[in-house]
């Protein structure tokens, strides 16, 4: 399939400079474009791949929002934490970029420019949601309510995260402004909107006839879009962090994130190669996105359909979407902090950056949701890395060393056991190429794994250790053939997992080889090994695995709502009905001599002023409560306290460390209005 191309362009998610990076960004994305990339590196083919931070957005202001500090300040500090992540797991970007800078803000803005004079978009003024309180038009993130289409009521104002479905702000049910908590009113404003419904029948064409190899769930999603029938969505919206919109006299627009988001992958590969139009114009070029599901839409139908509308440009040949990862059970959320964070992974498995890269690789969400636990992770490094790989060639390695003080044997005559084995090499290998192209890459590990076990099965069988005494020249074939297969292990596994591939080369003395050096003999008779190798992995105890549980359960119990008291039995109507609460006005307030907490309150209820005594002094002045109105429950028996008698109650609330609050009315109302 790649043969018809001459080169191929792989992007992947620009993931928001909001947050650190987590596992779930890299089952989904950037494990399976890295051994895609690194795949194809390997084979020498011509292949870029460009990646960046996204820096515009509601999350980011959201952020900034929350923190009290300019958005500059978020993604310079989220940029940094990514990059550095991304690099510590060896994901090997050609390119890391980011949106914020200068190239690409030139970039969006000439593109916009160009759709804007070759009238590409529709200018329309329309009603849109407006938070009056905030004096801030709402969009995206910025407005939550019930999705339209399958009812989730934490949908965005752009996407529903339950169902997938691109939304408009306008669409939701119920919209609730995410700065105030506010209903929005509608007000004018003017944006550009581009018509994917002009757009479509080339859309359905393209997708639905010419793309049927497309992975079921992203074809599946982009059919029913378009079967849905797709409408104009805008592209700019009312902001003031992000890329000005290009068109004189407007002020206070900016780009829609998802506009100039996809356009980050050209400004990164401008960024990158003088020759960045050969990956962006030419018909022998490849394009490939990688992303997660909830993208599909933006890369499936809405950057196409800019690209296109933009005239000069190729589109993408395919767009492999995983599903999502989910973490012992929930979905991964940055906000509840349910999730393994990279950095802090690193922390508790120093230099163990392949055992997370194999057992994302073997539970990747590939056309499901998956789940990670830690007991799968340790039974994957235990009963996978430690006892297959790591002892296949632990062993080779030793007996090599017992036997020929390390120095590579030659072959001699072949019995059909050592035939079936050499045999293997090149089937596994082709085994994994063909899962590879097709971006299967579970499947292409676990073929990877399956030399492994080809060796320690043909080690088990062939017993050398047995031999040496009596039939040493059998040995030396033996030995020959394993550690054959341990070299072709290592460019074999190159992809998934770097690290290892690296130590194994080292252990093996060569440098690293290429793909097409795999497949049969790499070592030469007489090779020198190193002398004394060390443990490839290492096992993982339960006290480490307890240790992320525990961390987890932590997290459920920090998310939960602190102390909360058991409900009270159940009461009748008529009960509730017995209690006649009013508001009512403070008029004066004095502490109770030679008491800490009382204080004594008198109170214009609407049908009198009374007396009440309160034990609120430790919380609140006299002279600061003077003017408020409270609750009062006013048919409350009188009871005497300190000598003086309470007509009342005032009701309050009370937080978990022991501080009250007054139950006010949120405006002003009459004294002796009931509260019911
Ligand atoms: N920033 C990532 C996300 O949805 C989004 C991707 C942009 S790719 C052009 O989490
Ligand atoms: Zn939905």
């Amino acid at each position: 399939m790649d043969n018809q191309f001459k080169r191929t362009l792989v992007t992947t998610a620009l993931p928001y400079a909001n947050g650190p990076i987590h596992i779930g960004h890299l089952a989904g994305v950037y494990i399976p474009a890295d051994i895609y990339v690194r795949y194809f590196r390997s084979k020498k083919k011509d292949i870029l791949w460009v990646c960046g931070s996204d820096e515009h957005g509601v999350p980011i202001t959201l952020k900034a929002r929350k923190e009290g500090v300019e958005p500059q300040v978020i993604v310079d500090r989220y940029h940094e934490i990514i990059k550095k992540s991304f690099a510590e797991f060896g994901v090997s970007f050609d390119i890391y970029s980011r949106t914020s800078n200068k190239i690409h803000h030139e970039t969006a803005a000439g593109f916009f420019k160009k759709l804007h004079d070759d009238n590409q978009f529709i200018e329309k003024t329309s009603e849109q949601l407006y938070d009056e309180q905030e004096k801030q038009f709402l969009a995206d993130r910025y407005v939550t309510g019930t999705c339209p289409h399958c009812g989730y009521d934490k949908a965005y104002g752009d996407q529903c995260e339950k169902c997938g479905t691109s939304l408009s702000a306008k669409d939701l049910i119920n919209p609730q402004s995410s700065i105030s908590g506010n209903k929005p009113v509608l007000k004018e404003t003017k944006h550009w909107y581009l018509p994917l419904d002009k757009h479509e029948p080339f859309l359905r064409q393209w997708i639905i006839e010419e793309h049927k190899e497309w992975k079921s769930n992203v074809y599946g999603q982009c059919k029913s879009w378009i079967d849905l029938g797709l409408q104009a969505r805008a592209v700019s919206r009312d902001l003031n962090w992000g890329v000005p919109v290009p068109v004189e006299g407007v002020d206070k627009k900016v780009l829609y994130v998802w506009f100039d988001a996809p356009i980050g992958y050209i400004s990164a590969t401008k960024e990158l190669t003088p020759d960045w139009e050969l990956y962006w114009k030419n018909k022998e070029t490849r394009l490939l996105h990688f992303i997660g599901k909830d993208n599909i839409v933006f890369h499936c139908i809405i950057f196409p359909a800019m690209l296109k509308a933009h005239g000069d440009y190729i589109l993408p040949d395919n767009v492999p979407a995983n599903e999502f990862l989910n973490l012992e059970g929930d979905k991964i959320s940055t906000s509840r902090n349910w999730a393994v964070w990279l950095h802090e992974y690193l922390e508790d498995f120093k230099d163990q950056q392949d055992v997370l890269r194999y057992t994302l690789t073997a539970n990747a969400p590939e056309t499901s949701d998956n789940d990670f636990t830690w007991k799968n992770f340790q039974a994957r490094n235990n009963n996978e890395l430690v006892a297959v790989l790591g002892n296949f060639i632990n062993r080779t390695l030793v007996l090599s060393n017992k036997y020929y003080g390390g120095k590579v044997p030659a072959r001699g005559e072949l019995t059909e056991q050592d035939k079936d084995a050499l045999a293997g090499i090149p089937a596994l290998k082709a085994e994994i190429e063909k899962n590879l192209e097709q971006f299967r890459f579970r499947e292409a590990l676990k073929q990877v794994m399956n030399l492994a076990r080809l060796g320690n099965k043909y080690l088990a069988e062939t017993e050398p250790w047995k031999l040496f005494k009596e039939n040493p020249a059998s040995v030396e074939t033996i030995m020959n053939i394993n550690l054959q297969i341990t070299a072709n292990l290592a460019i074999l596994i190159e992809p998934f997992m770097p690290f290892t591939s690296a130590k194994i080369f080292d252990f093996l003395q060569i440098d690293a080889l290429t793909w097409e050096k795999a497949g049969g003999d790499i070592l030469v008779d007489g090779h020198q090994i190193i002398k004394k190798a060390g443990l490839l992995f290492a096992k993982i105890e339960d006290e480490q695995i307890q240790a992320q549980v525990d961390k987890l359960e932590q997290t459920k119990i920090d998310n939960q709502p602190k102390n909360v008291k058991p409900m009270k039995d159940a009461i009748s109507f008529d009960d509730f009905q017995k209690m006649d609460i009013r508001v009512g006005t403070i008029l004066e307030a004095q502490k109770v001599p030679k008491t800490k907490k009382l204080l004594q309150i008198k109170i214009d209820t609407g049908i009198d002023q009374r007396t009440v005594v309160s034990g609120i002094a430790e919380y609140f002045k006299p002279e600061d409560i003077i003017g408020k109105q409270v609750s009062v429950l006013v048919n409350l028996d009188p009871r005497k306290i300190k000598g003086i008698e309470s007509q009342g109650m005032i009701l309050m609330a009370e937080n978990e460390d022991g501080s009250l609050y007054f139950i006010q009315p949120n405006d002003k109302v009459e004294n002796g209005s009931s509260v019911s």
